[in-house]
């Protein structure tokens, strides 16, 4: 079916690193409205937000970091996908500064009160944008579990 093609799709353009629209939004070559920055974050708004405050935060270096981890069941489809990239141990520092910035962006949002940290981690989760990012949600009451 069409989401399954498409799901395919996204995860070669993933093994190849391909520009997402996100490295468009590093170059400021599309607008984004911005909330946080420094010099290997950039948080910004969600162009569809699923809640009042909704946020972003990507590194500014993908270097190789579509996502935290690969999903098995495309080896099976594409053998180059075997060596796709994911978070590595080099990746650390960069993780954890990614969820830093999340307690920075709430801070800054004032959505201390709960906020929920959500990384969409393949098709099956319904990651559509291939360089890692990590979303911000508050502003509301939230459920669980998540759809
Ligand atoms: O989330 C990818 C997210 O990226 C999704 O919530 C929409 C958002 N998005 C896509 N394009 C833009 C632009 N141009 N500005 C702001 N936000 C954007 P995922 O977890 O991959 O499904």
């Amino acid at each position: 079916n069409n989401e399954e093609a498409a799901a395919k799709a996204a995860a070669v353009n993933a093994d190849s690193g391909t520009p997402t629209i996100f490295d468009k939004i590093i170059a400021k070559e599309i607008s984004s409205t911005i909330v946080y920055e420094d010099e290997k974050v950039l948080a910004f708004r969600d162009i569809n937000p699923q809640a009042p405050v909704h946020v972003l935060i990507i590194p500014k270096l993908r270097d190789g970091l579509t996502m935290l981890g690969k999903v098995s069941v495309y080896h099976c489809y594409f053998s180059r996908l075997k060596n796709s990239p994911i978070a590595e141990a080099r990746h650390g520092e960069i993780l954890s500064h990614l969820l830093y910035t999340a307690k920075i962006v709430a801070e800054k949002e004032g959505i201390l009160d709960g906020f929920r940290v959500v990384i969409n981690n393949g098709p099956d989760a319904c990651q559509s944008v291939y360089h890692l990012h990590l979303h911000v949600l508050g502003g509301r009451q939230m459920k669980w579990p998540p759809g």
